[in-house]
């Protein structure tokens, strides 16, 4: 019975298992789901992203060194029924400082971009900062342009290549900013001032997104940037 069923059971090849990996890929697709912070649109956004990249490789290098010596040592020395019992061992003190020592270098490796990337993306650059004011509301963003006393809802108009200053506040909760296209996440508090840069590279329109759980109708606080050649962004200045 047993081996009519394992004869008949249909067998998962490695096609299968790529066109699976292909399939699951595809869920990746900036074209379809343009909401990430893999693809950087700013200088603020490649700060981050090249500190996730180093990291990534890191950790790629440590898991392959890490699971291919697993994989030797269980395949290596794998038991068979009549053998001795192994020679017993209670630490080995050169083994134990290569171990600590390498992670530790690894980890200054992976803090000098990231405290780099840190200071960087807080220090507010000078010159020509267009100043928009962000207020976060359960369940929606405002957006105030002082210079113009214009105010939007869920619409981050900007224009391309300028640096835009966002002021941050809350009306209620906490939530958080978040133009993965742009910038990190910055959150934003009641009475508490927060801030954030950013000059876009490129037109078009991205999405955003409140990353804060900030209520029941929170995964509907989204918002977009409309990022607009400065003639656009003038006729809109104009119109509004
Ligand atoms: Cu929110």
């Amino acid at each position: 019975m047993s081996v009519r069923n394992a004869a008949t059971r249909p067998r998962v090849g490695p096609v299968s298992w790529l066109c699976l990996l292909a399939l699951a890929a595809a869920g990746c697709s900036p074209e379809r789901y343009p909401q990430t912070a893999l693809l950087p649109l700013s200088e603020f956004a490649r700060i981050g992203d090249h500190v996730q990249d180093q990291t990534f490789y890191w950790a790629l290098g440590v898991f392959v060194l890490v699971e291919g010596a697993l994989l030797y040592a269980i395949f290596r020395f794998r038991g068979r029924p009549d053998d001795p019992e192994p020679k017993q061992i209670h630490g080995n003190t050169t083994v134990e400082i290569i171990w600590t020592v390498i992670p530790a270098l690894i980890l200054a490796a992976i803090a000098v971009p990231t405290v780099r990337g840190i200071f960087e993306t807080a220090a507010i650059p000078r010159g020509d900062l267009l100043e928009i004011e962000v207020v976060g509301h359960q369940w929606w963003w405002e957006f105030r342009y002082p210079e113009y006393g214009i105010v939007t809802a869920n619409e981050l108009v900007i224009p391309v290549g300028r640096t835009v200053h966002l002021r941050q506040n809350s009306a209620d909760v906490i939530h958080s900013f978040w133009p993965p296209r742009f910038a990190g996440k910055r959150d934003v508090f009641p009475g508490r001032e927060t801030r954030l840069w950013f000059a876009a590279d490129s037109t078009g329109l991205y999405p955003g997104q409140c990353t804060e759980f900030c209520g029941i109708q929170h995964a509907r606080m989204a918002f977009h940037v409309l990022s607009q050649t400065p003639q656009e962004f003038e006729r809109w200045v104009a119109r509004m």
